[in-house]
């Protein structure tokens, strides 16, 4: 005769789903004990019917519910071990180096850093702009030769005013902005993409990295850049250089110059220190009053300087690279070697 104690006993013992099944099978499945035992009774007196009954429907709950946790258990067990293979670790290991930043991504992300040491307050800027932006607010009349200096590229988007937009040529398409945004005094950098429909050569891209640094306040002169300049060079570089200054032209300052450096190098030939050649790598000059009373500033009261570097030409000074579309031409085997 079924017992209920007995057949949780051998409920007990069951391991695994597939034994779980068997157990089914015997005990609850259609030609099972229970369904037997159900069969017998019919047999039985009325009252001995009754109670048989009774006793047989508390064994099928019974059973049934611990039936029914186990295979729970069995289930979750699967999910768990499943969910355990299909783990994946997401967490990185903080040990081994995943990708670097580009040559050209560092030096621009040093120079920030030293920029804002120096007390720079720091913009990127958008590198689509209006002619205004790029001409006009720094005092070149779209007439002026000086835009053809800056080989420009156009968008077929339009501005406001109906003019096409254009790829900024040079940083200083930001003078007037960060004049109106920040005010005065005022010291600020703008490192960023510039675009110019250029003749490539080893020291021309069409895509280049500039800077530009502008310092407005009370009796700016000259001798104040040129000690700025040296000494954030000189950082940049990770070497002291020196720096020389020949009169150029730009229509957004006056005087204007060009910045070349010169530091010491080792001649492996001769095994002696000796100075480099000198090297062209920034333009400046002091804000002309144009460009100051565009963005509203009282040119007899305020003075400034600004400078525009090339930071794809630093890079190449710093890391010694001959060819400055090196940075740009995709070519995995310079990446990989300086990652
Ligand atoms: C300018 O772009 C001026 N806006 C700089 C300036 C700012 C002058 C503020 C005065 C006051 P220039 O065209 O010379 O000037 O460019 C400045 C620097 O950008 C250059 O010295 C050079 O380092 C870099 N450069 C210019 N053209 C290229 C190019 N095609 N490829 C790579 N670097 C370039």
């Amino acid at each position: 005769m079924l017992e209920l104690k007995h057949a949780l006993w051998e409920l007990e013992k069951v391991v695994d789903i597939v034994q779980l099944d068997n157990f089914f099978q015997i005990y609850l499945g259609k030609k099972g004990l229970l369904n037997e035992e159900f069969k017998v009774m019919i047999d039985l007196a009325p009252e001995a019917k009754k109670e048989r009954g009774a006793q047989l429907s508390e064994i099928k709950t019974k059973l049934t519910e611990a039936y029914e946790a186990k295979q729970q258990h069995f289930k979750m067990g699967q999910i768990n071990e499943q969910l355990e293979k299909d783990l994946v670790d997401i967490s990185l290991d903080a040990t081994t180096q995943h990708g670097s930043y580009s040559i050209l991504a560092e030096v621009r992300r040093d120079a920030e850093e030293i920029c804002k040491s120096m007390g720079f307050v720091m913009e990127y800027g958008t590198e689509v702009v209006t002619k205004f932006e790029n001409f006009e607010s720094v005092n070149i009349p779209l007439t002026h030769p000086a835009t053809e200096m800056h080989d420009t590229i156009y968008l077929n988007d339009k501005d406001p005013r109906g003019e096409n937009l254009i790829l900024r040529t040079h940083t200083s398409s930001m003078q007037n902005y960060l004049i109106k945004k920040y005010g005065l005094p005022l010291k600020a950098v703008v490192p960023g993409r510039t675009y110019r429909f250029e003749n490539m050569d080893a020291s021309h891209d069409t895509m280049f990295y500039q800077m530009e640094g502008i310092v407005i306040d009370k009796d700016i002169s000259v001798a104040h850049f040129k000690e700025m300049i040296t000494k954030l060079l000189s950082a940049l570089l990770h070497k002291n250089v020196e720096t020389r200054m020949r009169p150029w032209y730009f229509p957004f300052v006056e005087p204007g110059f060009e910045i070349d450096v010169r530091y010491e190098v080792y001649n492996k030939e001769t095994g002696k220190k000796e100075l480099s050649n000198w090297m062209e790598i920034l333009g400046a000059g002091m804000i002309h009053p144009n460009v100051l009373k565009e963005a509203g500033v009282d040119a007899t009261q305020w003075s400034g300087f600004a400078f525009g570097v090339g930071i794809s030409r630093l890079a190449a000074v710093r890391y010694g690279i001959k060819d400055i579309r090196y940075f740009t031409n995709g070519d995995l085997r310079f990446a990989k070697s300086f990652a």
